[in-house]
């Protein structure tokens, strides 16, 4: 592996080691310093009870309950560590495997299904959660994003030195960063002061294709080319992305731009339930990785400074246990809508392509109604 290409480790912003070492840094140690252990035990709790909900999901698409799954696994120190640093007021643009930040926002994490079960394009209420609906199309949110952070500046919500001030949050992948729209989006973020915090979670796969095919060098490095600030950070770390991101956070907020982050990690799972990555990857990478689990190494650092009992590993596993059961209930319960219904809202207003969809439809399926009549 190429020490200073896409998948090193080199600069990375690190205040907890893999083996649950406290560690400080000059610049970020201070934000750091803003947790105490029953936020960090908060933090713990939170990846544990995704961690679990994404296996039971994984399980229901298994069974056939959901169309397809998208997990995170592994992902969750770099969410839950950001997801921390938001405020109410901050508004995050999600790809689509950002359930764990999805949680820091108050969606209830079943509700996430109703995607991936085929009943709705969006499963929550964007405003009233801060947390705009999941978009699968690689890096095309990045603009939205982005024109919504210029129009928060314009609304007078940045650089008051008021609780009110704002920032919009916006999670992709590695891959998107080789996208049009991601570029475009960087461009006008900072040639606008636009109050964005643009977070990449580098998991070093875009499906099967290595990030070492999407950049010679550092992702964090291609901001610097736009002009905007950039942090690498391990994204294994929970106690690092919530540091970095709460100053990238109070950066934007104040009026003083853009941030990129690039949170270092590693997709443990597939990339979704069609894929298999023992295709493109080994073993031995898996188990590198294996042994530096976010959530284990938080573990490992709060039972050290006994912050973490085996009464609240158990009252975790009894919550995540009682989270399973509710979300298979809830799953199964959910009524089928009609067929019909998928043209309803896909414009707000009716649409000359729509309207001809909904009509071939109709047709089609009166069609096996006239085969009934002939037979
Ligand atoms: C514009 C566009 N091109 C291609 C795809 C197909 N596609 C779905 S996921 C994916 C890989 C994205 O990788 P990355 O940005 O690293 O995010 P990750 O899935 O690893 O979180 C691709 C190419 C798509 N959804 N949208």
């Amino acid at each position: 592996m190429d020490a200073h290409g896409p998948l090193s480790e080199e600069g990375l912003v690190r205040l907890l080691s893999h083996t649950g070492e406290r560690l400080d840094h000059p610049d970020f140690g201070r934000f750091a310093a803003e947790l105490d252990a029953a936020a960090l035990r908060h933090m713990w709790h939170d990846m544990t009870v995704v961690r679990a909900f994404d296996q039971e999901a994984t399980s229901l698409q298994r069974q056939g309950e959901l169309g397809l799954w998208v997990q995170a696994v592994g992902q969750e120190a770099a969410q839950i560590g950001s997801g921390h640093a938001l405020r109410p007021h901050d508004f995050v643009f999600p790809s689509y495997r950002e359930h764990a930040v999805a949680h820091t926002r108050g969606v209830d994490l079943p509700e996430i299904l109703r995607i991936f079960r085929g009943l709705q394009h969006g499963a929550w209420d964007p405003q009233a959660h801060g947390f705009h609906l999941y978009t699968l199309v690689i890096g095309a949110h990045a603009l939205h994003a982005t024109g919504y952070a210029m129009a928060m500046a314009r609304d007078g919500r940045v650089g008051t030195g008021q609780d009110s001030d704002s920032a919009v949050v916006c999670y992709f992948g590695d891959g998107a960063t080789s996208q049009g729209d991601v570029n475009e989006a960087l461009t006008f973020a900072a040639v606008n002061d636009a109050p964005i915090v643009f977070f990449v979670q580098n998991n070093q796969f875009a499906i099967s294709e290595s990030t070492a095919r999407q950049s010679r060098v550092p992702l964090a490095q291609r901001g610097a080319g736009f002009g905007v600030p950039s942090v690498r950070v391990d994204g294994n770390d929970v106690i690092a992305s919530y540091a970095v991101t709460q100053w990238a956070l109070q950066h934007a907020r104040s009026g003083a731009g853009p941030v990129l982050i690039e949170a270092f990690t590693y997709r443990m799972g597939a990339h979704t339930t069609s894929d298999d990555p023992t295709r493109y990857r080994s073993h031995a990478d898996e188990a590198y990785w294996a042994e530096r689990d976010p959530i284990a190494r938080l573990e490992t650092y709060l039972r050290g400074i006994g912050e973490l009992s085996d009464q609240d590993v158990e009252a975790a596993r009894a919550e995540s246990k009682e989270l399973g059961k509710r979300t298979r209930e809830t799953v199964k319960a959910w009524e089928r809508p009609a067929v019909e219904t998928m043209f309803d809202h896909v414009y707000a207003e009716p649409h000359a392509t729509v309207a001809a969809e909904r009509a071939w439809h109709s047709r089609y399926e009166r069609s096996f109604a006239d085969q009934g009549a002939h037979a």
